[in-house]
């Protein structure tokens, strides 16, 4: 009985320890959701072992199945700190006054959506100028700061952070070259703008400067942490 019981209870951990091990190096739920799947069916296991045990060798079995079962709570405690640990890269998008005022946030947002990349910060506000300048400090010594200032100061922005491998390069293929007159077909500016000064979108142009704007325009507890339904089918491997 307990060699069966150390068979069974020795092969459920190794499935466990293989879905942990396969999944461990990325920070998505799909290896969450298979370590807790695993638990759940461990746990399954051990109850109907327990249930045809009796006398000494079901507390034999009782002593294998709690330190089995402590296994995977240790392996799926590590991969939640693993998740938490490896964020998944952020960047910060805004549209400007004019993509607000002309409709075009659900656009904006659609795309992000549609490819896969996740919301994990939204607001409105009109930025005062002075929060403007510190938004373009590295454009301060361009001719057109003060007008660029005084446009994105002049009414609503809808702040965002979007979330998702790759997405502060990504980001910036979705939105387009700087001058709408050179961004691709198919690119936000490029399907939706026409001039350089009313280009209705900003994003991030490197982890540096994303890491930046993000804590300029959100604080921290304004960033949500939540397991979209989605992930398990945006991401994977084969
Ligand atoms: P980006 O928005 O594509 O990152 P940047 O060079 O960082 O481009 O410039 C920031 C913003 O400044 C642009 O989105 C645009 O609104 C504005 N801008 C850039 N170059 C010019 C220009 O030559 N004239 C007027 N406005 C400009
Ligand atoms: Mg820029």
């Amino acid at each position: 009985m307990n060699s069966r019981i150390w068979r069974s209870a020795h092969c459920a951990a190794r499935s466990i320890l293989s879905a942990y091990s396969k999944h461990s190096s990325r920070a998505f739920s799909g290896g969450r959701a298979a370590g807790a799947a695993s638990v759940v069916s461990l746990r399954g296991v051990a109850s109907s072992l327990a249930l045809h045990g009796s006398g000494e060798s079901a507390n034999a079995s009782r002593t294998w199945i709690s330190g089995i079962l402590a296994l995977p709570a240790a392996a799926y405690m590590i991969q939640e700190k693993d998740a938490h640990a490896a964020e998944m890269e952020r960047t910060f998008i805004a549209i400007k006054p004019d993509g607000v005022q002309r409709g075009l946030v659900s656009e904006v947002i659609s795309r992000f959506e549609r490819k896969g990349f996740k919301l994990v910060a939204i607001k409105i506000m009109v930025p005062s100028k002075g929060f403007a300048q510190k938004h373009y400090h590295d454009l301060k010594d361009r001719p057109f700061f003060s007008g660029l200032c005084d446009f994105l100061s002049s009414g609503p922005v809808v702040a965002m952070v979007w979330e998702g491998e790759g997405v502060i390069r990504y980001g910036r293929k979705l939105i387009g070259a700087t001058d709408p007159q050179k961004s691709e077909p198919g690119t936000i500016r490029g399907d939706l703008a026409v001039v350089v000064g009313r280009n209705i979108i900003h994003g991030s142009d490197g982890p540096e400067t994303a890491k930046d704007e993000i804590g300029l325009w959100f604080k921290p507890d304004e960033l949500v942490r939540y397991t979209s339904n989605a992930e398990k089918w945006i991401y994977g491997d084969n």
